[in-house]
């Protein structure tokens, strides 16, 4: 044990010194390395920016896991290239007009009591103000709303804490309606507003018809939050432009940057939500424009649901704190985070206590009156993250821009408690579950816009670069940079892995768009091809390895349909479709229903095929779509005389292929025994792959009939064909039978022990297993029961193996050198490894049955 562990750290030390790396780097590889098949414990939701997509990917080893297409097409989800997903895309069209980028900005996970229930995941479009939902069972995305009154959006998307609404707030101000209005009129015809989107938790869908704006100054309303437990049904939106500034540099005039910030303070736009939610049920209160509810401000004042607080200059990020109590919003231009008090403008609010009116009639409380302290934080804060702590020690997480810091400070005292930096520019933080009601500390993402001198260069646009900072001890510690490749990646949530509860694959023949079945759902025997017209329905399917059917023809102008269901029950078992040069493609998980129509306006031969490496038969998995131009006349050309076979030749060919069928069978018998003896059918994943493999194997005896009556009617070359069909339906079921096997191994053999796996690590670091295969004589004797083999085998095997050259002239070596041919050699193992391996050995013995 020593022995190994010595030469361990001796090849540490080695690595260390080779690659340069301190102890704290050990240290923080320590704590983010997930070796492989390991789990990450939080799943990150990053927005993808400029792709109009997301990133998930895993804290703390910061692996990738997946890009879900969301606001743009995203070719390998088929996203945007078969109909139900072009449909969903389309929902995303303004005013008729197709969008093909996003810049998605905030994602938001739906809460139940303001704790995350893992269900939904929403994300809006800024430059293009939509919301996106995407459903966390299958990391899909299932709808998409147009903002129909707003023409840019930053303060969104925001749960309320039971995902009853989801909050929108307006950027840049502009006229509601679609018409040209001059900028002279800005104070008058410019609106900034926030849309309240009413969200349904059980269906995972946006109401529209429910849903409202309210009206609200053109102030460039910018980040919001949603109030919870003391602030429950109040929203919180603040704003950088309350001087209503409106530029033109153009003509001489100072340009927005210097005309918005002139103002020492902006307001916070306190509104109650739910009150304007049930005011929103009376048309008397909405006006309607483009087709859509809007509360008009003096609707909302007349009703005491909307104020303002001024807030210092400039400000960013507002954020709630997990009790409600509090709201924490950060200066950007000012050093500052002012930390309100809800109790104090509840109290103002109740009291009627305020210091005037902004030019709209909007109550304004006093500021002082409202803030319960302010924190000197550092420059350019901009996001807030509440820790594990916040309860005792308010303890907070705040991103400083121009500092390139993340800030650890008590908002109960605010107090600075520590400083990390980071590289460089920060703009969001994420912490995990860190604005919901149940912050989990641990970590913090620092999302950083720059990466200059942290990556390989790779030309003029760098990657962005997401830190990973372990917050749980005393002295905040970074400990990892990723760069990202898609972006800029504006904002991420994070969510304990446990609390998502995803389907691993569909039920057969679904349309995940609808939760219905899928009106081309087709199973085995039931392909055809279907002409209604000009146009031609194909329902297909796909399986291991083929695509059923493999000719489709149609006529030049044709409007074809493919109707494709994977039939597959296996986990991972995807297959892609697509037609050559048709722009066409899709992603069919197993069981999912896909179809794509386009329209054959080409003539000529396309070669359709699989687009997945899903099996060795994988690129046989294909077949022709024929497009013949009905004006013209063709002449068959069949010229070439193939050689032909004897019937003696053949009739070998054929006993030859009926042979290699019933060898592979006894084969395919004999892992089939093995996993019915040792109970594969209480192993749910195990369970799924052998009834795949069952699945392939019940197809044999359609195709045996087969190729006996061609036989019967003399045609042996056609019985050859369906007698290969036979043996590919055996290789996909050893295939799929044989990974079962392995898995069902791992699952019933005993565990084993510290030594046993050093021992297993050993051997195969020793190369044994060039000649010993376990269970088995190969170009060594089977290892099985090698202990028991020999009096006092440990000992015997030990010696052996560190001194094989002294036994040579043992009778029974000798013997076994003559059978094998082959000497064993001295491999230089150390005592402690021969332990280890003798511990091994016994394992083996203990699980001689699996073998
Ligand atoms: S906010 S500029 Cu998330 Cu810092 Cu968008
Ligand atoms: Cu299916 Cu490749």
């Amino acid at each position: 044990m020593m022995a190994t562990f010595a030469s361990g750290a001796t090849e540490l030390d080695k690595v260390m010194k080779e690659r340069g790396l301190s102890q704290q780097d050990l240290l923080a590889a320590a704590k983010t390395y997930t070796p492989s098949g390991g789990r990450d414990k939080y799943v990150i939701f990053s927005s993808g920016g400029q792709s109009g997509q997301m990133l998930v990917y895993g804290v703390p080893s910061m692996r990738l896991l997946k890009y879900i297409g969301v606001f743009t097409p995203e070719p390998w989800q088929g996203w945007g290239y078969d109909d139900d997903t072009k449909k969903i895309l389309a929902e995303g069209n303004i005013r008729g007009k197709k969008i093909t980028w996003g810049d998605t900005h905030h994602p938001a996970l739906s809460e139940t009591n303001g704790v995350y229930d893992g269900k939904w995941l929403v994300v809006n479009d800024k430059a293009n103000p939509r919301i996106a939902v995407i459903d966390l069972e299958d990391f899909v995305t299932k709808q998409i709303v147009v903002n129909p009154v707003l023409k840019s959006d930053h303060g969104g998307a925001f749960f309320t804490p039971n995902s009853e609404y989801i909050l929108e707030a307006c950027q840049y101000a502009a006229p509601f309606d679609n018409e040209w209005h001059s900028m002279d009129d800005y104070a008058e015809s410019y609106r900034g507003g926030v849309t309240i989107w009413k969200f349904d938790p059980k269906k995972g869908k946006i109401d529209t018809k429910k849903s409202f704006t309210l009206e609200l100054p053109p102030y460039m309303q910018d980040l919001s939050d949603a109030g919870k437990e003391a602030s429950d049904g109040w929203g919180f939106t603040n704003s950088f432009n309350s001087e209503m500034y409106t530029g033109g540099i153009e003509k001489g005039l100072p340009p927005f940057e210097a005309g918005c910030s002139r103002n020492d303070t902006d307001y916070l736009h306190v509104y109650n939500w739910k009150k304007l939610a049930k005011l929103a049920e009376d048309p008397k209160n909405v006006k309607i424009v483009n087709g859509a509810k809007v509360i008009p401000m003096d609707v909302a004042i007349k009703n005491n649901a909307l104020f303002l607080v001024p807030e210092p200059k400039s400000p960013h990020g507002v954020d709630v704190s997990p009790d409600g109590k509090y709201i924490v919003v950060c200066g950007k231009l000012d050093t500052h985070a002012t930390v309100y008090s809800w109790a104090k403008i509840k109290k103002a609010i109740d009291s009627k206590d305020f210091v005037g009116k902004d030019p709209y009639g909007i109550p304004i409380i006093d500021m002082k009156k409202a803030a319960h302290c302010q924190a000197e934080l550092g420059l350019g804060p901009l996001h807030n993250q509440f820790g594990k702590n916040w309860k005792k020690q308010g303890e907070i997480y705040t991103s400083l821009y121009v500092d390139s810091q993340v800030v650890r400070w008590d908002y109960l005292t605010c107090k600075v408690v520590d400083r990390q930096n980071v590289s460089y520019n920060i703009g969001h933080l994420c912490g995990m579950e860190g604005k919901s009601e149940d912050p989990q500390g641990e970590y913090i993402i620092a999302l950083n816009k720059l990466a200059i001198d942290r990556f390989n260069e790779i030309g003029p646009l760098h990657p962005q670069n997401h830190q990973l900072i372990d917050v749980s001890g005393k002295k905040m510690q970074l400990l990892y940079d990723m760069p990202i490749p898609l972006g800029e990646p504006h904002q991420a949530v994070a969510i304990r892995a446990s609390k998502l509860h995803t389907d691993m694959r569909y039920k057969m023949g679904i349309n995940p768009f609808t939760g219905k079945i899928h009106k081309g759902k087709t199973l085995a025997g039931q392909e055809k091809i279907v002409r209604k017209g000009n146009h031609v329905y194909v329902y297909g399917t796909m399986v291991r390895s083929h695509i059923n059917p493999e000719h489709v023809n149609v006529n030049l102008g044709d409007t074809v349909t493919f109707y494709l269901t994977n039939l597959e029950r296996a986990e991972d078992e995807t297959h892609g479709f697509t037609v050559d040069q048709y722009n066409v493609h899709a992603s069919l998980e197993p069981g999912k229903t896909v179809a794509l129509t386009f329209k054959a306006d080409r003539e000529g031969v396309f070669p359709y095929y699989c687009t997945e490496f899903c099996s060795a038969l994988h690129l046989e998995m294909m077949g022709y779509l024929l497009v013949k131009d009905p004006s013209k006349k063709y002449v068959s050309v069949q010229k070439l005389k193939m050689a032909k076979m004897s019937p003696a030749q053949l009739k070998a060919e054929y006993d030859k292929t009926v042979a290699t069928n019933s060898a592979t069978d006894s084969v395919i018998q004999s892992v089939v025994k093995f996993l019915k003896d040792n109970h594969y059918e209480k192993y749910p994943t195990v369970k799924n792959l052998v009834t795949d493999a069952l699945d392939q194997y019940s197809k044999i005896a359609e195709q045996k009939k087969l190729s006996d009556e061609a036989v019967k009617a003399g045609n042996i070359n056609k019985a050859i064909l369906f007698e290969n069909m036979i043996w590919q339906y055996m290789v996909k079921t050893a295939d799929v039978g044989i990974r079962a096997k392995d898995l069902l191994v791992k699952k019933i053999a005993t565990p084993m022990s510290a030594a046993a796996q050093r021992g297993h690590a050993a051997y195969l670091e020793g190369g044994c297993n060039g000649c010993h295969v376990i269970g088995k004589v190969s170009s060594g004797p089977d290892l099985v029961g090698v202990l028991g083999r020999h009096e006092n085998g440990e000992k015997w095997v030990k010696e052996w193996i560190l001194h094989p050259e002294k036994m040579y002239d043992n009778d029974y070596i000798k013997s076994m050198t003559n059978y094998f041919n082959l000497r064993m050699p001295n491999q230089g193992m150390t005592e402690a490894q021969v332990d280890d391996m003798i511990e091994y050995l016994k394992w083996i013995d203990k699980n001689a049955n699996l073998f």
